[in-house]
This record gives C-alpha cells, structure tokens and sequence, in this order.
C-alpha cells in the first residue's frame, strides 16, 4: 500500500504481521452486519466468522469503515459499536470515498469490500451471497456493482452463489461477458443461496482448497487481474425447501415493487422480508452457509499463502 492510501486506512497489528509474514488472511464484509440481520445476531455472526477462520489457522479481517476510517480488522468495542449503530450508510464503489471524507461510518457491500482487500493485500474474502443482475434489470437496470468489482479487483470471493432474488442466468452471463471465472466447489451446479443448486452450471469444479489455489496463482501471476467467484453449496442440513423458499421470495418481490424500493434499498428490503415471511428459518439458512463460506474461505487462503 502507498502512503496516500494508509493515511486513510487502520489495519489491526494482527492482521498486518500476517500479512506481512505471507500467512492466511481471510477478509469478512460489513453489509451483512448492519443491513443484514438485527443485533445481537449480526455481531454474534461476525464473532462466530472470524472465530471459524481462527480454528482453520488463518487471521480474519472484517472491513467496515468507522467515522471515516477504513477498518481493517475490527476491535471488540468497534464490532459492538458497529452491530448496534442505526442507520450507518451501505458502501460501494462509489459511496466509498465520499464517507472517508465526510468522517461518516460505512457498511462495505462486497465490491467495496474487495477494493479495500487489495489495497491490504488480502487475496481471499468470505461472505453470504453476492449482488447480481436483478429480475426485471431489463427495465430497471439494476445491476450490483458487485459483479464490476468482480472483473477488475484481484479477490477471490467465497459465497454461496446468487440468491434468487436475482435473475441467476443473467447474472452469469454478465460475469462471463466480465471475464470472471465462477468455481463450483465440490459442485457442478451454480448454488442458489438457500439450496445447493440453481439448474444453471459453473465454469469449473474444483473439490479442494489446493486446486482453487493453484488456480488462483496461475490466474494472477499471469497478470489476468480481477475476482474470482468461488461458489460454494450451502450445507445439505441447512438447504431450504426450493418450492417453499421460491414462493416466498416470489412475494416478496411483489411486495417490494408495491412498496417502490428502489435502488440500494432492494436487497436488504428483500432479505428483511424473506427473514420474516419464512419465521427465522432464512436466517438460520444464512448463519450456516456464512459460517460455511468462512472455513472453506480460511482453508484456501491457507492453501495459497503456502
Ligand atoms: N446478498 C445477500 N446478502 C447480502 C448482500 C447480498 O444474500 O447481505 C449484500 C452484500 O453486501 C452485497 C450487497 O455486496 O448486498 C449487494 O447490494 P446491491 O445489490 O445493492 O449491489
Ligand atoms: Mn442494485
């Protein structure tokens, strides 16, 4: 990182003697904790991420921005601070540098996230899901930076495929037409979120964390920068009923659009929605393949640190 940047940026002595030592690092969003579930759940899923990542022998870093300094790594108190805050402001590309100079707090969705990953150095990122080209973008054009950010930042991230709220086929092929590589692991089958499988195909397989992370090195040391997806299956325990959780998903889109959600608002406005509608067992959902994402996350960012 160059001067200019760190002016703006507190990395936890921890996570910077990892990386300067080349040891696994595995970066963790903040969206999900102040857009994505309520407090306590939301900090006691943070917490219980980066305590997974630890067990696999790797360092966690969760990426917030807190009164317009960029976080990475999160203290106790700040994880408090940050689960309980209302109305912190949800940060991507473009929101970022407006909330460092307005000395604001911010929520970093998965392309801001992965910005400030790479100007850390962390190659390997864990999160739930990612945004994607959403039903009915043909008229609304609402498309996440998220798969932007995915063709140009050199970060690999672990999810558990797209959600249905998003118009899936689409959103492949907009990630093909960017030149990102989608990785089933242990899988063939583009995972949909809440179940394993989606009917839509990955670009390749890889069963373990020493293949994804030869890859990963070809990919980069040949300089073909940008994300990569790593698209892993929501544990089989904790897969929800397809026809259940696609009617419920069906109405609330139906809802959002009575409403008139627009823009940033759609995805958590959905989630919410989705939380209450199905009575907790969404989230439950969410919890596992988070946790999921944060082993198979810290087992190949130890396997590429080798
Ligand atoms: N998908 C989920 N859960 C989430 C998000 C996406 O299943 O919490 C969050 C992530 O932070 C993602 C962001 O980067 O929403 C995408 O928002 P938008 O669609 O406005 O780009
Ligand atoms: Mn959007």
């Amino acid at each position: 990182m160059n001067k200019k940047m760190m002016q703006y940026i507190d990395i936890l002595p921890e996570i910077q003697t990892a990386l300067d030592n080349g040891e696994a690092v595995v970066a963790l969003e903040s969206t999900i904790i102040s857009h994505g579930m309520e407090y306590p759940l939301n900090v006691q899923c943070a917490r219980r991420c980066e305590e997974i990542i630890r067990e696999e022998g790797a360092v966690p870093a969760t990426i917030a921005i807190i009164k317009g300094r960029i976080k990475v790594g999160l203290t106790y108190d700040e994880l408090e601070y940050f689960g309980t805050e209302k109305g912190i402001r949800k940060v991507s590309r473009r929101d970022l540098a407006m909330v460092v100079a307005n000395g604001k707090d911010g929520a970093t969705t998965v392309a801001a996230t992965m910005i400030i990953s790479e100007m850390a150095g962390i190659s390997i990122f864990a999160t739930g899901g990612i945004g994607g080209v959403h039903r009915k973008a043909q008229e609304t054009f609402d498309i996440s930076a998220d798969l932007d950010e995915l063709s140009k930042t050199s970060v690999a991230v672990v999810c558990a495929g797209a959600k249905s709220i998003l118009d899936i086929a689409l959103t492949l092929e907009v990630l093909e037409t960017k030149g990102v590589p989608v990785i089933g692991y242990g899988t063939d089958d583009f995972p949909a979120f809440y179940t394993r499988a989606s009917g839509f195909g990955v670009d390749e397989r890889m069963n373990d964390p020493e293949t994804v992370a030869a890859f990963l090195s070809a990919k980069w040391n040949l300089g073909i920068n940008g994300g990569v997806v790593i698209a892993n299956p929501i544990p089989v325990a904790a897969e929800m009923d397809e026809a259940y959780i696609t009617a419920e998903i069906e109405k609330a889109l139906a809802q959002s659009e009575i409403d008139g959600i627009k823009g940033k608002e759609v995805t958590p406005y959905l989630l919410k929605h989705l939380f209450g509608a199905t009575e907790g067992k969404s989230l439950a959902s969410n919890l596992e393949l988070v946790y999921n994402n944060s082993r198979i996350g810290a087992k190949i960012a130890k396997a590429y640190a080798k």
